[in-house]
């Protein structure tokens, strides 16, 4: 286990923060906030002082016996039981609580004591009550303060999905490079990562004139406030409730930026532990040996320098990217291009808004060489699902339509519901005329962990049924997945040989980057479909790209980056066990 020095330093912080909320005494409390400060500050990791014997923790400023002996078991057992048992008794969304501008541990501690404030929420209920600004050393500026505090601090805490900043994100690039003397701009953290979410956007540029390019940067259209500004970097709050920091950086130094603030942390720290083990120091201003520079102005030579080839960023998570790269045996990423049709479509036979034949040709359009149209089954009620009769009379004309599209393939298809015991909705003879079944829950997800698996495997398992949709049912920031466990899943897909869909729509992703890299080791095959209810929905696919990508997904474990052949061969096959 790793534990960095900030790791033990925010323990140390948080429990000084409780023992300050709890109205420990001053001495105690500043003795946690110092060993938090030196402990920050130190250029050697604590972990290696302790297990290498290198020096003795209590050598450093600020550390006793009691200390040393503290920091030694956060480094064991990763956590503090004295911070686990002021979290016992204290709620700890006064923590939270005291993000608020102006709001200390004293002023925390004592709008718990007199109002039962625990948390934002309940501080936000006396404020607007007007309790606040009664009690002694309050007010009503401190109301209004704490008011606007919670706002802000309420659009803060909301990771927004990617897809929704990337308007955004390409505006202020755009804004920004009309500026003269401009070298480079690129925009790294987690969005450069390709994460379903981002807590804010991180640019870095390059500029001749540094302060040109901060004080455009503050000027964008968009920005609601100004939360920060130095002589290199500045932070705003967009009017979306999105943050964005800027970086400037020197040309020499690019390289090393964007790859630091692109982070992920933990790649970082795995990267600067190779760069040790070289006698070099990797930080982002460059990697160095001794004094001079051997790296910096670009990634490549970043990476180069440290022995690996360049590491794309959507696997940047340390889940065994940097041991890969060593080995010369980083993934050939799927792409866009690569893919060959979409394998979950909707029409206005069901919930779908354009009729079969503009979205099929929309999809032809994209250059798709088939579609499988998988309206819903008769269960879904209030999406209009078809029942037998209507899924053979829809298919009927699904057979017409592709005789009047040229060059596009289209599968007769149906997202079939998954009932309570596992079984489905549509009978085993009319789902042993379609070409491509694709079953899903939409019910009655309540269901215990075990329950839920069960069901969902018991579908898997039917001779009938070719991909599983919607494996967790999560909506990123709406709704969570059903408890389900998805190791079991993916085991089950792999045994009886089917599909798991990766849904491309930016707010479900589902399943996830982790799932696939799961699904890609159990050697099962990824279905990445938009589930597209109208023509513009098709254009999901670069999101779900994205996720597969950070699920280390290459072209031979999508099944449509194969070819209409090749694809019904395999479909076929799978269907082999059927009887009827
Ligand atoms: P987000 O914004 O929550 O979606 O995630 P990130 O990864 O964009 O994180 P953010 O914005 O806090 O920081 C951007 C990058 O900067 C992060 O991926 C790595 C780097 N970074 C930030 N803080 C630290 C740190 O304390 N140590 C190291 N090694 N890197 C850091
Ligand atoms: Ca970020
Ligand atoms: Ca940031």
């Amino acid at each position: 286990m790793t534990v960095t020095n900030e790791n033990i330093a925010r323990i140390f912080d948080e429990v000084a923060d409780l023992l300050e909320i709890s109205g420990e005494s001053f001495f105690r409390v500043r003795a946690y906030r110092n060993a938090a400060r030196v402990i920050r500050d130190l250029a050697t990791p604590v972990q290696s002082i302790a297990r290498d014997k290198t020096g003795k923790l209590e050598d450093l400023p600020g550390i006793g016996k009691d200390l040393a002996m503290k920091i030694t078991e956060i480094i064991e057992t990763g956590d503090l039981p004295l911070r686990r048992e002021l979290e016992s008794r204290i709620p700890v969304g006064l923590l939270e609580v005291m993000k608020v501008p102006g709001i200390g541990p004293r002023k925390a501690h004592k709008l718990y004591l007199e109002l039962g404030v625990k948390d934002i929420e309940t501080l936000e209920e006396v404020t607007s009550r007007g309790l606040v600004r009664n009690l002694a050393g309050f007010g009503k500026k401190t109301e209004e303060n704490i008011l606007q505090g919670i706002s802000t601090i309420k659009g803060f805490g909301k990771r927004i999905l990617r897809a929704e900043a990337e308007p955004y994100a390409a505006q202020i690039i755009e804004y920004m490079s009309s500026l003269k003397g401009l070298r480079r701009i690129e925009i790294a953290g987690s969005y450069r990562r390709l994460k379903e979410t981002v807590g804010d956007l991180d640019i870095l540029v390059s500029c001749e004139n540094t302060a040109k390019a901060l004080d455009r940067f503050i000027n964008f259209h968009m920005v609601e406030k100004i939360i920060s500004q130095g002589e290199t970097r500045a932070s705003v709050m967009l009017n979306i409730g999105l943050q964005v920091d800027m970086r400037a950086v020197h040309e020499e130094s690019f390289g090393a930026a964007l790859q630091y603030f692109t982070g992920s942390q933990a790649h970082s720290v795995a990267l600067r532990r190779i760069a040790m083990k070289k006698g070099l120091k990797l930080n982002e201003y460059g990697v160095f040996r001794a004094n001079e520079r051997v790296a910096g102005k670009t990634e490549e030579e970043v990476y180069e320098a440290l022995g690996l080839p360049w590491i794309p960023p959507e696997l940047r998570e340390n889940r065994g990217e940097i041991a890969s790269a060593l080995e010369g045996k980083l993934p050939v990423l799927v792409k866009l291009e690569d893919i060959k049709g979409d394998l979950h479509i909707h029409t206005d036979a069901t919930d779908g808004r354009d009729d079969a034949l503009t979205i099929i040709k929309a999809a032809r359009q994209k250059g798709y060489s088939y579609v499988a149209i998988t309206n819903h089954s008769k269960r879904v009620s209030m999406a209009g699902g078809l029942d037998e009769k209507g899924l053979l009379s829809h298919w009927e004309e699904l057979e017409k339509v592709e005789k009047a599209i040229p060059h596009i393939h289209v599968l007769k298809g149906v997202e079939v519901d998954i009932l309570e015991d596992g079984t489905l909705d549509i009978s085993e003879q009319v789902l042993a005329r379609a070409d491509y079944v694709v079953a899903a829950v939409h019910y009655n997800t309540n269901m215990s962990r075990a329950q839920m698996t069960r069901r969902i495997i018991k579908a898997i398992s039917n001779p009938f049924v070719h991909a599983l949709a919607h494996a967790t049912g999560r909506i990123i920031n709406k709704r969570n997945s059903y408890a389900v466990d998805m190791e079991e899943i993916i085991a089950a897909a792999a045994k009886y040989d089917k599909l798991l869909e990766l849904n491309a729509a930016p707010d479900r992703l589902d399943i996830d980057d982790v799932s696939c890299m799961e699904a890609k080791k159990h050697g099962v095959k990824i279905s990445i479909a938009t589930d597209a209810h109208h023509s513009g929905g098709l254009d999901y696919m670069r999101y779900g790209i994205h996720q597969a990508r950070r699920g280390w997904l290459e072209n031979e474990d999508v099944i449509n980056t194969l070819n209409h052949e090749e694809l019904v061969k395999i479909l076929k096959n799978k269907n082999s066990r059927k009887t009827i």
